[in-house]
């Protein structure tokens, strides 16, 4: 967590109100692999980051709330009394999405302020949004006695995005940055909410991001898309979710449905399965196996569920290039965003500067590259 961060948000929020906040820090995640399956019942592999959102909240007797978002140089002002959605990509969605779902639990909440701040790079796709979600969501539990589990929590997180936002995601981004443990990942089956850490040490070698530095505008649009096709398919194979499918089970469908649909379905029972295969290598120390895995996920993102783009793909050829480099693959939905790559920790620095100036030049952009240290998940900092 960025101790500058936090004081500065806590002294924006004084300045403006004059009394002491909450604290909140909320984090963003990575994943190391099970993309596009947490909302198909399947396993993710996230870990909490050390980079978040700072949120500094508390009450007020006024009759309007005010919420600012420091980054941005933005406030909304509303009545919890009347919330309602503002347009669309409107950062304040993510906010009144929160406490709408709050309210449809019918948990009473008062006007408050609220300023915040974060340091995940955005359009990372290292879900700001999740964590923006979570610390509202948390602080207002706090500030109200609402008596919210985290599982609660992390459920209307999700619902907010689903209802405000617009995009259909899943639960690993909200579990992975309510309940990450320090140093660790989180091997967690979307069905039943349950986790097993996994401590992460890889000895020699680390686990690097390469932000592209782009997002993709149709990245929401294909996100609801994706879901859409999955949830389609198992309804013709008369089950809940594809996780309960095989590929011997994809095959009765095959002549039903178009070949790019069907490939995107065998992607998610593969990565499925992927997933799991990394929890083995990973408790046998098998970094080679767990690298091959992440190389397989991405292969999968790129040609099968066609969520990648020219920027990751590149990042991740260069990866291949390199025998120091076990395993890269593209992070997140896709569209954009960052690599994450298994890196021998001794060629970190060759690799950051011969790829770097390649990725500018093809095309005319500068990529960021970092390594992330695990955190825990959502808390109030004392
Ligand atoms: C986004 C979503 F928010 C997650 O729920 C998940 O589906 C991910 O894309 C893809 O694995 O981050």
């Amino acid at each position: 967590m960025n101790t500058t961060l936090v004081n500065q948000i806590k002294q924006e929020f004084l300045d403006k109100f004059n009394e002491e906040p909450l604290m909140v820090f909320s984090p963003g995640r990575i994943n190391i692999i099970g993309e596009h399956t947490d909302y198909n019942d399947g396993f993710v592999f996230p870990a909490a980051v050390n980079k978040g959102i700072i949120a500094a909240i508390n009450k007020t007797q006024n009759s309007t709330s005010s919420v600012s978002a420091s980054d941005f140089k933005d406030t909304i002002s509303f009545s919890i009394d009347s919330i309602a959605p503002m347009v669309k990509e409107s950062w304040g969605n993510y906010v009144l999405g929160v406490i709408a779902e709050i309210q449809k639990l019918g948990k009473t909440i008062e006007n408050f302020n609220m300023v915040f701040g974060g340091d995940i790079p955005s359009g990372s796709g290292m879900s700001s949004s999740a964590a923006l979600e979570n610390s509202v969501v948390f602080g207002l539990n706090e500030l109200f006695n609402l008596g919210l589990s985290k599982t609660e929590m992390i459920f209307i997180s999700q619902k907010a995005e689903h209802n405000y936002v617009g995009v259909n995601c899943g639960i690993m981004d909200q579990y992975a940055s309510m309940f990450g443990i320090k140093n660790h990942a989180l091997l967690l089956d979307c069905r039943s909410i349950e986790a097993k850490p996994f401590e992460i040490n890889f000895e020699n070698y680390e686990l690097m991001l390469i932000n592209t530095n782009v997002k993709h505008s149709l990245s929401d649009s294909a996100y609801n898309d994706r879901r859409s096709v999955c949830e389609s398919i198992s309804k013709m194979l008369n089950i809940k979710a594809l996780r309960d499918a095989n590929e011997a089970d994809l095959e009765k469908v095959k002549n039903k449905v178009t070949d790019e649909d069907y490939q995107k379905a065998l992607f998610v029972i593969q990565e499925n399965e992927r997933a799991e295969q990394a929890s083995a290598a990973m408790q046998n120390g098998d970094l080679e196996m767990l690298g091959k895995l992440i190389y397989g996920s991405h292969h999968g993102l790129q040609y099968q569920y066609k969520v990648s783009c020219d920027e990751l793909d590149f990042l991740v050829e260069s990866a291949k290039k390199n025998n120091n480099i076990l395993g890269a693959r593209m992070m997140g939905g896709g569209f954009g965003g960052c690599t994450i790559n298994l890196i021998a920790k001794n060629a970190v620095e060759d690799f950051k500067t011969s790829v770097a100036p390649a990725y500018k030049k093809a095309f005319d952009k500068d990529c960021s590259i970092y390594t992330v240290e695990l955190s825990d998940g959502t808390y109030l900092i004392k």
